[in-house]
């Protein structure tokens, strides 16, 4: 049986600097929690990244669903981020030709890669979508990343087994840039590539209904039977009675799955 690497052993072994900076977060912090920040009100957003992001290793936001988006709250966002050490995901989920993606990516309203540490690519497009965002985020100093979509969280989706491992493959041809996947389960042994997981409540069952087809799993089914390194939170925490206090409970959940998937 092969052994698990940890997260700050992952830090050190991996050359993606955008990988080795998310995993030596997570060691640090102790935090393998990612809290999806869906709301519609950016001051709302910059109070919960206030009071959730100690516990946090990153903070997921779709930008495009916010009613008061201007680049100073995005300012602001970015100083929690400093203050708290977190990193920041947009949710953008690419998927057209690079061109087309490259100026989605720098420009238009939002300018996602002067503010986000790192974004998401459907992987139906090719190598040509992952080209055009790795070109756009080459500009910067500091490291950019991206991770490709292999699997999808809800029902009846088309995504199936050849998709997702010719998914494992386009990530490994751009290992510079790809850092990881979005998906349900580990789909590759390789250390450097970090596994996130959406579709996370404790009870799966019986919390917060949704009629639109989000499949919820456990924390511990997560990161224990399906060996995913993170958990992407969102409506678990958001309509809770004390979203901090919550997002407090599922980060300790998390990392103790994980201390014990180590420990295994
Ligand atoms: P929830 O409230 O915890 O269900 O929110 C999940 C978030 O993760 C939400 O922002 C989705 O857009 C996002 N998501 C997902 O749920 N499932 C997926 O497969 C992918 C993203 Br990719």
């Amino acid at each position: 049986k092969e052994k698990e690497i940890s997260f700050e052993e992952r830090a050190e072994i991996t050359n993606n600097k955008m990988a080795k900076k998310l995993f030596q977060i997570m060691s640090l912090k102790q935090s393998n929690l990612c809290f999806s920040a869906d709301v519609e009100s950016f001051d709302l957003l910059l109070k919960l990244a206030d009071e959730i992001g100690p516990n946090i290793c990153i903070l997921k936001t779709h930008i495009d669903i916010l009613n008061d988006f201007n680049m100073d709250k995005v300012q602001e966002l970015v100083n929690l981020s400093i203050k708290h050490n977190f990193l920041i995901f947009e949710d953008r989920k690419f998927a057209d030709i690079g061109n087309t993606v490259k100026s989605q990516y720098s420009g238009g309203v939002y300018k996602i890669s002067q503010w986000s540490n790192f974004v998401n690519a459907h992987s139906i497009a090719g190598s040509g979508c992952v080209q055009g965002l790795k070109e756009a985020a080459l500009q910067y100093d500091e490291p950019k990343g991206c991770l490709l979509i292999a699997q999808l969280s809800c029902k009846n989706n088309l995504i199936d087994k050849t998709y997702t491992e010719k998914t494992v493959k386009l990530a490994e041809e751009h290992s510079d840039f790809i850092f990881g996947f979005i998906c349900q389960n580990k789909l590759t042994d390789n250390p450097g590539f970090i596994h996130i997981t959406p579709g996370i409540q404790f009870n799966e069952n019986n919390g917060m209904s949704d009629n639109l087809g989000q499949q919820y799993t456990t924390p511990e089914m997560a990161i224990l039977q399906n060996k995913c390194d993170v958990i992407v939170v969102g409506r678990g925490i958001l309509k809770s009675e004390n979203p901090a206090e919550t997002a407090l409970k599922y980060k300790n959940t998390a990392y103790e799955a994980y201390l014990k998937r180590l420990n295994l």
